[in-house]
């Protein structure tokens, strides 16, 4: 399987390491052929080497763009050495065999990524480059392909060992990356097109569903970004009315679906629910008699975080509500439905979106949740678990009272909405401070202490709002620390899952400060 190396075809764009790689394989006794730029470099430094022009008896035309676009260079490179009709071919033709070629392709990622305009993009693409790279990467059992600078010292260490020769497995490894590139490169290609003419990039395809839109950049102005639909019927952002303002952004569609999910959690004939947004947290939820009342509840929570927020709600959007919700500047509303009235009011500010999803989502409902980490996707159930008040544990001295049991209720369905670390303070069916997405529980804790103290500072009242509140955490506290700060901060009650090693420690600390505690049993961590 060995396979010696006579002669060599290189053409580079990135020429790296080519003048040292060059001399040690002149060194070897392999005859150099290369094209333009390449061969220039090559003779610069002193080292013999062949126009490939010398081969194909044809000068590079058009610019170089036909260089090695010829029968002399891939028939070299394709011709099986042990088939007698191949070898007539190549004797009939004047083909001189190659048995290794260093290529690697015009710099089109890099350029594109420049900035620069159309035609230099375009003229970026190579084709004599890949066309070389897959003839000799098929006609592996003949010829070493190299891509990549980072293969030439392996090489010629390769090289040196087999004394001239090359095996067949490193060929084949080699003739795997070179593949790998051509896709990579055509697949930077057709994501290109697919920028400038704002259609769908190809790649996405593998994530499965229809192409709903595809968006004018993803979470970053330098991403690309498109919204596939699954078909799945649940009401939501995705099925939802879009009645007026704008195309929803990435980061919008990502933050209606957080809040609209949630206000989900709330019954419509019980109470009027409302959440505020940002960045897929809530800043603000609270639960009312009318819709007027929640948003006004909500929105004292985190007045400053609520500016260019998404607002839910759980019920038709009134007159009285959209009144409130567009005195503050708002992106997305989104509701089961809205009043003929409350369209009118939201219509004078035309770059509010207003959705209307037709029903609410079903907190119970089952569905898939996806995301994806390098080189595949990971899958999962979505978090439908729903918490009532009798799998409720009382694991203190002291009983929660009704008020604190509706509470902690509320607290933890917002808990389970809020990236983990979470831990939320409720008071009269109202966040009053929420902490999210921290490394550790106690900083999630502490924060959204002050969150309420800043509220409280804010609106002019002598007491934190996290006086005489609720706390939800997302997950059991592993210490006593994260639970005693809640007590600092003025909480009587607390809910958990419960279900740490220390879960004993935990409530000695709650009893003997006379706090009541309640266990879920279950987690919602959410990152
Ligand atoms: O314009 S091309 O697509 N036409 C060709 O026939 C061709 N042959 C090699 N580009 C072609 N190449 C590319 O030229 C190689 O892939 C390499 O990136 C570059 C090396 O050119 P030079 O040796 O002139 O610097």
């Amino acid at each position: 399987d060995l396979v010696p190396v006579r002669r060599a075809l290189l053409s580079v764009s990135d020429k790296t390491g080519l003048v040292d790689f060059a001399a040690a394989l002149a060194h070897s006794g392999v005859e150099l052929v290369s094209t333009g730029g390449t061969a220039k470099a090559i003779a610069a430094a002193g080292i013999a080497v062949r126009d490939v022009s010398d081969l194909t008896g044809f000068p590079e035309i058009m610019d170089g763009r036909v260089k090695t676009l010829h029968p002399a260079v891939h028939g070299a490179l394709l011709g099986i050495r042990d088939d007698p009709e191949h070898q007539d071919a190549m004797r009939e033709h004047g083909i001189e065999p190659i048995d290794l070629v260093v290529v690697n392709l015009y710099p089109f990622e890099d350029v594109r990524r420049s900035g620069a305009d159309y035609a230099s993009i375009v003229e970026n693409i190579d084709i004599g480059g890949p066309a070389m790279v897959r003839a000799s990467a098929k006609n592996h059992a003949y010829v070493a392909i190299v891509t990549d600078p980072e293969d030439y010292a392996p090489l010629l260490n390769a090289l040196e060992m087999n004394i001239g020769s090359l095996s067949l497995e490193f060929r084949q490894k080699l003739a795997a990356k070179a593949f790998a590139r051509t896709a990579a490169y055509d697949a930077a290609i057709s994501a290109w097109f697919a920028e400038t003419l704002e259609i769908e990039n190809p790649a996405w395809r593998a994530f499965g569903g229809r192409l709903e839109s595809v968006m004018r950049y993803g979470e970053n102005p330098h991403q690309q970004a498109g919204f596939y639909l699954t078909g799945d019927r649940r009401p939501g952002v995705a099925t939802a009315r879009q009645l007026q303002g704008k195309q929803l952004s990435y980061n919008n569609i990502n933050d209606t679906d957080a809040a609209f999910e949630l206000v989900g959690e709330f019954d419509p004939s019980r109470s009027a629910a409302v959440a505020i947004i940002k960045h897929a947290n809530p800043c603000g939820v609270a639960e009312g008699k009318s819709l007027k009342e929640a948003y006004m509840k909500a929105l004292a929570c985190d007045p400053v975080s609520a500016f260019g927020g998404i607002v839910a709600m759980n019920r038709t959007l009134d007159a009285e509500a959209a009144e409130e919700i567009v005195k503050t500047f708002t992106e997305v509303i989104i509701a089961p439905d809205a009043s003929h009235d409350a369209q009118a009011i939201v219509a004078a500010k035309k770059n509010l979106r207003l959705l209307v999803a037709g029903d609410l989502p079903d907190p119970h409902s089952p569905g898939l949740s996806v995301k994806s980490v390098a080189g595949g996707m990971l899958v999962q159930g979505r978090d439908n678990a729903v918490v009532a008040a009798r799998d409720l544990k009382v694991v203190t001295k002291r009983t929660p009272t009704p008020q604190e049991i509706a509470d902690l209720q509320f607290a933890f369905r917002v808990a389970k909405h809020v990236k983990s670390n979470a831990i939320v303070y409720a008071k009269d069916g109202a966040t009053v401070g929420i902490g999210a997405g921290q490394m550790s529980r106690v900083d999630s804790s502490r924060i959204a202490a002050r969150k309420a103290l800043d509220a409280a500072e804010a609106a002019d009242l002598t007491e934190p709002l996290t006086k005489g509140s609720v706390v939800a955490s997302d997950a059991f506290f592993p210490f006593s620390d994260g639970l005693l700060s809640a007590i600092e901060a003025g909480a009587t009650a607390v809910i958990q899952p419960g279900g740490s090693m220390r879960d004993d420690e935990v409530i000695a600390a709650a009893d003997e400060h006379g706090i009541a505690m309640v266990f879920t049993g279950v987690r919602h961590f959410r990152h």
